[in-house]
């Protein structure tokens, strides 16, 4: 399954701009109420050398499923607004990449906090209705005094006094136990999010508002990404072998995608590990400290539940010594057991025994 990312942020903000720049696409911007959605290859030139070295037939990267979801405004979410497949679009996100702008556009001035208190004031009234039905809902089993229902209750409704006093459900700091009562309701104001600084040229990347963005967003432990959105839309409609040239003249080193990707795996604690062969170099994802069972159990559920041993080269190693065979001659090749703790850049074997 790809990692889903959400844009969300004000009209206006360069959404559809961002998600050009990532994806390479053409969305048309004058269309505010169309959802646009794209399934990225997630660049990473580790993938390159891997195809060098075994000369697969197939390669398989991870991919980032992006969707521009428009319409998110003040009221959008409430009753009789146009929410219901806005809200869908954003549920369904693993991480929410929020765009903020901070370009001068001749209408309105930049308020880049101002901006983000409005989108996440829409998420907590959705999230507010959310938890106040699920209330409703064991209403019932809290009177005739079953325990859960009543611990349940309370812990929705702690989590509900907060957003009403502002605080959006991710900067709450849930007990375990409230996690646990709202899990059922995936709460938007949940959600971790990845602020994008939308700013007009590389002479802005680093101006007072995206410097206030990063502060606020550190006070939640969010990242921000600083990208020149316009201009790097433009960028990634030049030819692959152009774009970096054009990139180095901006004073970008990496293209936004790859900021904002890796940002992404941080916000959510990914690591990659890779399977490479003859057949196949194929790159799984899975949340950084996964015992190798449960990373084995991303390439099939078999390998988790028959998991016997993985057997491990670093990607490193593997560039040192050049082959797989050279990695093992120095004694680097490693057997791991169920413990083993899988890390970004493992090269696998699985061992396991199939399920009859
Ligand atoms: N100067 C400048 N303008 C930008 C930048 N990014 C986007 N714009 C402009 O801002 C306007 C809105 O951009 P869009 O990408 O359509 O914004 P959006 O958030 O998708 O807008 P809606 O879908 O209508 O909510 C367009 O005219 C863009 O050209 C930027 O980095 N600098
Ligand atoms: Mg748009």
């Amino acid at each position: 399954m790809p990692l889903r990312c959400g844009l969300i942020g004000r009209p206006q903000c360069g959404k559809t701009t961002v998600f050009n720049a990532i994806t390479s696409a053409h969305a048309s911007m004058f269309d505010a109420a169309e959802t646009h959605r794209a399934t990225v290859a997630i660049p990473d030139p580790r993938v390159q050398e891997l195809v060098n070295l075994y000369r697969p037939a197939k390669v398989s990267p991870s991919c980032l499923d992006l969707v521009d979801i428009p319409g998110l405004e003040e009221g959008a979410t409430s009753e009789g607004g146009r929410g219901s497949k806005l809200l869908t679009h954003i549920k369904e996100s693993d991480v929410l990449i929020h765009v903020v702008r901070c370009f001068e556009n001749g209408h309105a001035a930049v308020d880049a906090i101002h901006d983000v208190e409005i989108i996440d004031l829409e998420l907590m009234s959705a999230d507010s209705q959310t938890l106040e039905r699920k209330i409703e809902r064991i209403a019932k089993r809290v009177k005739s005094g079953d325990k859960d229902a009543v611990r349940e209750s309370e812990d929705c409704q702690r989590v509900l006094n907060r957003l009403h006093e502002g605080l959006p459900a991710r900067r709450q700091n849930l007990s375990e136990s409230e996690k646990a009562s709202v899990f059922e309701c995936t709460l938007m104001s949940l959600k971790p999010v990845l602020y994008v600084a939308n700013v007009d040229g590389p002479e802005s990347l680093a101006s007072d508002s995206v410097e206030a963005l990063t502060a606020y967003g550190e006070r939640e432990g969010s990242e921000t990404v600083a990208v020149c959105g316009r201009d790097e839309a433009d960028i990634s409609e030049l030819p692959e072998e152009d774009r970096q040239a054009f990139l180095e003249e901006l004073g970008l080193h990496e293209p936004s995608v790859e900021r904002i990707i890796h940002a992404a795996y941080r916000e959510l604690g990914l690591v990659d590990f890779f399977t490479a062969g003859e057949k196949e170099v194929h790159v799984w994802t899975c949340k950084a400290g996964s015992t190798a069972p449960a990373a084995a159990g991303k390439i099939h559920t078999d390998m988790e539940r028959g998991f016997i041993r993985m057997e491990v080269i670093a990607y490193d190693d593997l560039m040192e010594h050049g082959s797989e065979d050279a990695v093992a001659k120095a004694g680097k090749q490693r057997l791991e057991g169920k413990e083993y703790l899988i890390r970004d850049g493992d090269i696998v074997v699985v061992r396991f025994s199939p399920s009859r």
